[in-house]
């Protein structure tokens, strides 16, 4: 059986190596239960949309050579001519599970939608519902049609099918779909890219299953033909489709957000196959002005909705985040590609951090409904579109953000361990066993943790080579202090340094405990993000707190509260959210503005008193589990209590 991961580096491409995920499973604790959600409701739930959304339905009609493309439609009338990709992308979510444990029905119901599928492809292999239906020319939409974007899709479901259940009957039809696109647009052929990049990270994929080199190849012009004006300027500008500079000089993030992460995964994969230092240094660059200056406290990213862009450097409006699901997705997938690529597990902090505050929030604790937007705040009474509406949604006209969810966390498995020369490394903390080898001996690892609750972690050897070898457990940024002792004898704990590695020759039953400290903190934001200036946010280990108006007493509005920031926030209870769901108490105050402004928001500096307001303690809950009571305001960043002088009208 071939190694089941996304992302499988050719030996000696990257600094670490995924682990199989064969042998990880996690079955308790926070992430057991997020995919047992995923696999019991949310695949399911996502089967019965494909069909209500009408995106089984244009397989249908194609199949039998006509009939009318359903694609969604939004506010604006617009219709998605991508809707292929959300069936692609659910059937990579079950190649996944599958993998992960029989499922009869599932299997049954995922083999109609693979000969579905299969039955619309055409003769010569050319496969887009959209185009086959509506009668467009082929390949002459690449802007916004989206073919290469759907085959990508298409190839990573079939690479799913591939490694996770020896099924190739989807690469089958995904590589007569590849050799199509090659045959217009392959190496020596019109110079043309797709407007939407996907198929790069997919292609180099698919040499890595099938060894095919002419994949890798085509992957790499993709990449290598990028920035030179071959989509034009659109509505949007080049720099939506990452079209005005090569990939291999540009050092800013820009345009569409989904874009520039997708694009970016195939550029470190070709980078790391290719053994091009330049390239993968420029998406680290990249990366590095992206973390730095364009992501909101939970790792989300994209600030503009009319563009679904990246804003300026410090735009990071909290009520008017795009923050769409699908970004948050592509940041993790990155993420993953450049910890394997350089090792840093600065990369596994960033995957942590988006994976719990900016993609989990997507999905609703039942796993029935979803956000596409995630913005730091709702205000009361907000004017919201169908994008951005206040509550999770069973679906979306444009529903890439709900498959992918269903992939990444069905795959939220590969990405905990990983193996290099020295030995295993530990990246995610997750309750369950961990199962590879080194040196030619199994190594069998076995967590215990409740994390993102607490902070404890124990890790024991069950097997392991007798040769010495070396065990790193990342040793979180979040982390300030801790402990640890190993095979009960206590060692030193950097919490700076990144990692606790710890290499000597483990003896079965030995173990690994430790401890972080997960005091809540308050975190401020650098001066330049303007709109929360004078705010102060709540965390908590990986997790970023918000506060929502389901959790404030009768008559007390959100925009009224601000917080001490010299207080000490305690455990305390979430009411209506499920047991597990850590809560947190904080000192605040309420002080009612409201009639002072009544009739102009702006006033002298000169008058009047702060209004002293009265103490009370407000419940802040973790931003992945808001907007699953009433649906309410709720923020993020908290204006912090001053004492003193405040505006106000005489
Ligand atoms: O264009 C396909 C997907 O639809 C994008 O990745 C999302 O941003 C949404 O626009
Ligand atoms: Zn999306």
């Amino acid at each position: 059986m071939t190694t089941m991961t996304t992302v499988l580096p050719t030996p000696g491409s990257t600094r670490l190596r995924p682990v199989d995920a064969r042998g990880t499973r996690v079955d308790r604790g926070f992430w057991g239960e997020r995919l047992n959600v995923n696999r019991e409701v949310t695949i399911p739930h996502g089967l019965a949309q494909l069909e209500a959304s009408g995106a089984l339905g244009n397989f249908r009609h194609a199949a039998r050579g006509g009939g009318r493309y359903v694609g969604g439609m939004d506010d604006a009338g617009l219709t998605f001519p991508f809707l292929d990709s959300d069936v692609y992308k659910w059937l990579e979510a079950v190649g996944w599970e599958l993998g992960r444990g029989d499922d009869a029905k599932l299997a049954a119901d995922a083999g109609e939608v693979v000969r579905l599928v299969t039955s619309a492809q055409q003769d010569d292999g050319y496969l887009n519902t959209f185009v086959q239906l509506s009668g467009h020319e082929r390949y002459t939409d690449l802007q916004w049609g989206h073919e290469l974007y759907c085959v990508g899709h298409l190839l990573q479901a079939a690479v799913a099918w591939q490694r996770a259940l020896g099924d190739s009957t989807l690469l089958v039809v995904a590589e007569r779909a590849v050799a199509h696109i090659e045959s217009e647009m392959g190496e020596g052929r019109r110079a043309a890219i797709g407007g939407h990049p996907e198929i790069e990270m997919a292609l180099v994929e698919a040499y890595r299953a099938t060894g095919r080199e002419s994949y890798l190849a085509f992957a790499r012009t993709l990449v290598e033909r990028r920035g030179r004006g071959l989509l034009g300027v659109g509505r949007l500008g080049s720099r939506y489709w990452q079209d005005h500079e090569s990939p291999r000089t540009a050092t800013s993030p820009a345009g569409h957000v989904v874009r520039q992460m997708y694009l970016d995964c195939g550029v470190v994969d070709v980078a790391v196959e290719t053994g091009d230092e330049e390239l993968l240094q420029a998406a680290v660059d990249r990366w590095n002005a992206m973390w730095s200056t364009h992501t909101y406290l939970t790792g989300a990213l994209g600030s503009r909705h009319r563009d679904e862009a990246f804003g300026d450097p410090y735009e990071l409006p909290p009520d008017r985040a795009y923050a769409e699901t699908c970004a948050a997705i592509g940041s993790v997938m990155l993420a993953w590609r450049l910890l394997l690529a350089t090792g840093a597990e600065r990369f596994a902090d960033a995957f942590e951090r988006t994976l719990y505050n900016a993609v989990l929030p997507g999905l609703s604790l039942d796993g029935g409904s979803f956000f596409y937007t995630n913005p730091l705040r709702l205000r009361a009474d907000p004017v919201t579109s169908g994008v951005a509406p206040g509550a999770r949604q069973p679906w979306y006209p444009c529903a890439c953000c709900p498959p992918n969810l269903m992939r990444t966390i069905s795959t939220f498995e590969h990405h905990i361990a990983t193996v290099d020369g020295a030995g295993v490394q530990l990246h995610q903390f997750a309750s369950g066993t961990i199962e590879t080898e080194f040196g030619g001996a199994p190594v069998r690892l076995r967590v215990e943790t409740d994390q993102p609750w607490q902070g404890a972690v124990t890790i024991s050897v069950d097997s392991a080579p007798a040769e010495p070898w070396a065990l790193s457990v990342r040793l979180p940024a979040w982390m300030r202090a801790g402990s640890a002792r190993v095979a009960g004898q206590p060692v030193e704990v950097d919490a700076p340094s990144g990692a606790l590695v710890m290499e000597r020759a483990w003896s079965a039953g030995e173990r690994v405990e430790l401890e972080i400290e997960m005091p809540a903190r308050f975190t401020l934001p650098h001066p330049a993000i303007d709109a929360v200036r004078g705010c102060a946010a709540l965390e908590r280990g990986p997790l970023v707190y918000c506060v929502e108006q389901a959790d404030l007493a009768g008559g007390t509005r959100l925009e009224d509260v601000d917080v001490d920031i010299g207080s000490q926030p305690a455990l305390a209870a979430a009411s209506g959210l499920p047991d597990e769901v850590q809560a947190l108490a904080i000192e605040a105050r309420v002080r009612r503005h409201g009639a002072v402004w009544k009739h102009w928001p702006y006033a002298p500096t000169t008058v009047v008193e702060t209004p002293a307001g009265e103490a009370t303690t407000v419940t802040a809950i973790p931003y992945f589990s808001w907007a699953n009571r009433e649906v309410g305001p709720m923020r993020v960043w908290l204006p912090i209590s001053r004492t003193g002088k405040e505006v106000s009208q005489p």
